[in-house]
This record gives C-alpha cells, sequence and structure tokens, in this order.
C-alpha cells in the first residue's frame, strides 16, 4: 500500500485546465498536488494522437493568454495546430513554468472521499492515496473514451485502435485493409490520412456529418507578427464574443431566410473558400430558426453533390438533420477522400455493426475482412471522467447518485453536497461550446480568486447550495430550449451513450457566463454557502 500525503489542493489532470491550475495555485502559495494517469503532460492532446489530429480552432487563439512573454515566445507553425505541435506547446509550458516536479504522472483517481469532519477530500489513486482541503477536478470534457460493446470484439485477430486512446508508437497502416467506424470530427479528420496509408479503407456510417473545409495551410509570419503586437486586445475582443472565438467576419444579425439568393450564394461561398468555423456564423440565425438553418445545411449538401464523384456515395455523405446541432466538423478532402478507388462507404443506419468477426466485422448484411479496425466512436463526453473518479460527497452520497437525472452544477463550477470539489469547465458551463483554453482559463482564475478570498477570511468550506444549482441546471436548460440545439442526437445530450441521461450539458454563451461568475464573487460568492 502507497503512502499518505497531505496538501492544500489536489488537481486532477494535466492538461491545459491541470497545468495553470497548478501554475496559480502554487503562486498563490497553496501546496498543490497534480494526479495525472498518463505519462506527461497534454491532457486530450496527449491522448488523441490518431492520424490528422488537429484542432479546429486557430492556433493564434488557441493558447493561454495568462503570460505575455510566453504568448511571444511560442512560435505556431500551421494556421490549425496539428496534435504533435499542441502536445509540444503543453510540454513548453509545463517546462517552463516548472509545472512537471508538481504532478503525479502514471496515476489514476480511483476514489475521492469527502470527511465531513476533517473537511477534507482524500484521494485515492492506483499508488498513493493524498489528503487534501480541495479537490479541483481539470479532467476535460472529451477524455473518457466510447468504445460501444460491440459483440465479438475480443475475437478479433487485427489490430483495433480508438482515435482517443491512439498508442505512442507510430501506427502504419501501409498495405493494410483498414476499417473506421464512426464518421464523427475525429474520424473526418482521421479519414484523409488513414485513406494515404491504407491499401483499402472501408467507412461505416451510422450517420453523416456536416463538415466545412478547413483550409489549414503554414502560418503566414506576417499574421503572426500582428497577432502578437495586438493579442492583449485580440484576447479581449474573444472574450466579449459567444463563440470565444474571432473570425475576420464580424459578426451579425442577418437572417438566412431573409437574404436574397444571389446574397446567399456569394457569403457563403466565401465562407466556404475561406474555411473554418466562420461559415457556421455566417447568418446568426442558424441555430435558432430551422427555415434558416435548412437553407444553409442544404448548401453544404450542395457541396458535398459537387465534390463527390458517385452520386450513390454523395447521397449517402448528405446529412438531412439540422446543421451544427451536432458538433461540426472541419475537415481537410474529408468529402475528397471518397473519390479515391480504394477507399469505400457504408451505411450501417439501418441496423449498426452487427458483429465483430475474427477476421473483420458483419455490417450491412455483408461479411467485411480488415487487417486493422479504428473506432473513432468519440467519448462519455463532460460527466464520463468526472463520475470515472467514484467521487463520494458529504451523507455517503455519490456524484453518480447525486447526477443519476443529468449533472447539477451551479456554475458547472461547484455541486451541491459536495464541499470544497470544483469542476473546471464542468458540465453547466460554456466549455466545449466556446475557445476552450480561454473557458479553462477563466474558471481556474475564478477558482483561485475563491480559494484566496476563503483564505483571507478564514473560511475553510465552500459548497454550491441546491436552490443555487437547481436554478442554474434550469437556467441552462432554458437557454439551449432557445435554441436547434436540443432537438438532435448529440454528445452535448448525452445522446451517443446508450442509457445516459438526456439532458443539455453545456450552457450556451461565454460572455454573460463570465460576467454571472464575476457578479456571484463580488456577492462574496452567492449561491455558495461559506463555512
Ligand atoms: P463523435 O463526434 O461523438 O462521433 C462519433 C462517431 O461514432 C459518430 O459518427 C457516431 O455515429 C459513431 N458511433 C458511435 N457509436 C457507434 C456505434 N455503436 N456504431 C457505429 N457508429 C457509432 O466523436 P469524435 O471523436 O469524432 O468527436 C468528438 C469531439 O472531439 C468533437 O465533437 C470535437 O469537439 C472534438 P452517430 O452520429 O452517433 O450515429
Amino acid at each position: 500500500m502507497g503512502s499518505i500525503e497531505e496538501c492544500d489542493v489536489v488537481v486532477v489532470g494535466a492538461g491545459f485546465g491541470g497545468l495553470y491550475s497548478l501554475y496559480l495555485l502554487r503562486q498563490e502559495g497553496f501546496n498543490v498536488k497534480g494526479l495525472e494517469r498518463g505519462t506527461g503532460v497534454g491532457g486530450t492532446w496527449y491522448w488523441n494522437r490518431y492520424p490528422g489530429a488537429r484542432c479546429d480552432v486557430e492556433s493564434l487563439q488557441y493558447s493561454y493568454s495568462f503570460d505575455p512573454e510566453l504568448e511571444q515566445e511560442w512560435e505556431w507553425t500551421e494556421r490549425y495546430a496539428g496534435q504533435p505541435e499542441i502536445l509540444k506547446y503543453a510540454e513548453h509550458v509545463s517546462d517552463r513554468f516548472d509545472l512537471e516536479s508538481l504532478i503525479e504522472f502514471n496515476t489514476t483517481v480511483e476514489a475521492a472521499d469527502y470527511d465531513e469532519i476533517t473537511s477534507t477530500w482524500t484521494v485515492s489513486t492506483n499508488r498513493d492515496t493524498y489528503q487534501a482541503r480541495f479537490l479541483v477536478a481539470a479532467t476535460g470534457c472529451l477524455s473518457t473514451t466510447n468504445l460501444p460493446d460491440f459483440e465479438g470484439l475480443a475475437n478479433f485477430k487485427g489490430d483495433v485502435y480508438h482515435t482517443g486512446r491512439w498508442p505512442h508508437e507510430t501506427v502504419d497502416f501501409s498495405g493494410q485493409r483498414v476499417a473506421v467506424v464512426g464518421t464523427g470530427s475525429s474520424a473526418v479528420q482521421a479519414i484523409p490520412v488513414i485513406a494515404e496509408q491504407a491499401s483499402e479503407l472501408t467507412v461505416f456510417q451510422r450517420t453523416p456529418n456536416y463538415s466545412v473545409p478547413a483550409r489549414n495551410e503554414p502560418l503566414d509570419a506576417a499574421i503572426q507578427a500582428e497577432t502578437k503586437e495586438n493579442y492583449a486586445e485580440l484576447r479581449q475582443a474573444a472574450r466579449v464574443e459567444r463563440s470565444g472565438i474571432i473570425s475576420i467576419f464580424p459578426p451579425n444579425e442577418d437572417s438566412a431566410k431573409q437574404a436574397d439568393d444571389s446574397e446567399f450564394d456569394a457569403r457563403m461561398d466565401e465562407r466556404w473558400e475561406h474555411g473554418g468555423f466562420g461559415f457556421y456564423r455566417a447568418y446568426a440565425d442558424i441555430g435558432i430558426d430551422q427555415t434558416s438553418n435548412e437553407r444553409i445545411a442544404e448548401y453544404v449538401r450542395g457541396q458535398i453533390t459537387k465534390i463527390v464523384d458517385d452520386p450513390e456515395t454523395a447521397r449517402l455523405l448528405a446529412p438531412t438533420n439540422t446543421i451544427a446541432c451536432k458538433r461540426p466538423c472541419l475537415d481537410t478532402h474529408y468529402y475528397e477522400t471518397f473519390n479515391s478507388e480504394h477507399v469505400n462507404l457504408v451505411d450501417i443506419s439501418e441496423g449498426g455493426i452487427e458483429e465483430i468477426t475474427v477476421t473483420g466485422l458483419r455490417a450491412a448484411a455483408q461479411d467485411f475482412e480488415f487487417d486493422a479496425l479504428v473506432f473513432a466512436t468519440g467519448f462519455d463526453a463532460m460527466t464520463g471522467a468526472l463520475l470515472n473518479m467514484n467521487i463520494t460527497g458529504k451523507g455517503g452520497h455519490t456524484l453518480a447518485e447525486a447526477w443519476s437525472a443529468g449533472p447539477r452544477t451551479y456554475l458547472g463550477l461547484g455541486v451541491p453536497e459536495f464541499p470544497n470539489l470544483f469542476t473546471v469547465t464542468g458540465p453547466g458551463s460554456p466549455s466545449v461550446l466556446t475557445n476552450m483554453i480561454m473557458a479553462i482559463e477563466q474558471h481556474v482564475e475564478w477558482i483561485r480568486d475563491c480559494l484566496v478570498a476563503m483564505r483571507q477570511q478564514d473560511f475553510t468550506t465552500i459548497e454550491a447550495t441546491a436552490t443555487a444549482a437547481d436554478n442554474w441546471v434550469d437556467h441552462v436548460n432554458s437557454v439551449a430550449d432557445q435554441t436547434l440545439y436540443p432537438t438532435c442526437n448529440s454528445w452535448y445530450l448525452g445522446a451517443n451513450i446508450p442509457g445516459k441521461t438526456r439532458v443539455f450539458m453545456p450552457l450556451i454563451g461565454y460572455p454573460p457566463y463570465a460576467e454571472k461568475c464575476q457578479q456571484v464573487a463580488d456577492n462574496n460568492y452567492e449561491g455558495f454557502c461559506l463555512g
């Protein structure tokens, strides 16, 4: 049995949220310990090493803003950074601020129990045990992979991969017959790259997804220099944007359904050519008006038909559901890849994957043979990693029990009955609907301010009240209900995981959220009970 170590704060996770928490809390003199199950820092970007993995927020914006010297010294090489470059950036941050010395790697939290008498958390891991006043869960929104329970999976004699748990060693598919199951963002990025290697690639699609060209390219040195000169203003401008991202296209209040044909086509063409998420923000009512949404969806379907040579493949790839209701995708030659002779698309919308066999899989009433299976089947998003920690709060109640009807937080930061637990970009906060690093910085700074204020006022416990959390959950839902988001089966709703309660988990709209958090802090943490 390992030893018991005492500290002020345990931070779980050494991704961008964990690293910044360690940095800020140590700066304030807290004795802080980081726990990370991987062998290195980077979180999401440590695990998601699949071919083609790339951030779809532009590199100059997907980076920390807290240190001007760090901002100036780091040089990005592409418009959108690939996974290896983002991982290097995370490692650079960790080295530069000497954060690694605070982290225990290869350490998985197995349980976290709150002791009401001592007001401390006991965090048990596969190695040592830690006792701390505060527990900060920086466990990521997309970190618990979803590998469906496919019948026969253990029998397959070839190689099996999940995009979110890609091996560290180089995987070479040259000369191999490869299956990719899934057509979400990860698959949309991986498929064109795997197709360059594999002798045969078969994609199993349950639901087609909308994707828009990213138009990735080497980063223009002049753009990088200009951005760095104006970084402070640009970051500030992003913080008052709903998406937390600034685009060359200014926000507008225009309606797609009211635009005349030539204006509509010109605007959509321009954004399609420019690439990136600015496409999805061409008209302000894409997310709230079904007619406008359908007009934009039809534009993308038209593009798919133009790109994909085989009419039947084009028909299968063309989604019919609401656009940008599930997380929209950005790609590099995704649809074009299906024009290659050796790439096939199999529609499994009716029966799904029937069975994994010794030599391949059975789907759409056919047997297929493969050397490798790649599952790009996503994540138990937003709550998976938190629930996996087996957290027990007051009265011996578990987080799983408390969240059986869906996650219940106040501000996505605190949970009633779980004092001194903070969730970084937790459910109920904008998180995945905004620029994650910006959202992380806002949360971690809020937590830092809170711990400093508690220390100044001699408080040892903080707990969200049940009323504040109930009102907050209602608020998150009522904001979502004004949009088209709840109308489709997305992971935002937990709909991708069989049996998971369907509740819209992220809060739409970053700026009012950040204001609300500030207001709560200014009013001496109203909605929380301090003890
Ligand atoms: P996603 O977006 O959840 O995509 C998962 C894909 O896997 C999607 O096409 C699913 O089809 C498919 N899937 C899931 N389960 C099955 C089963 N049982 N059988 C066949 N196909 C299945 O995950 P990603 O990793 O691509 O992206 C996650 C986020 O990471 C992304 O949104 C970005 O924010 C970054 P479905 O649509 O459910 O029919």
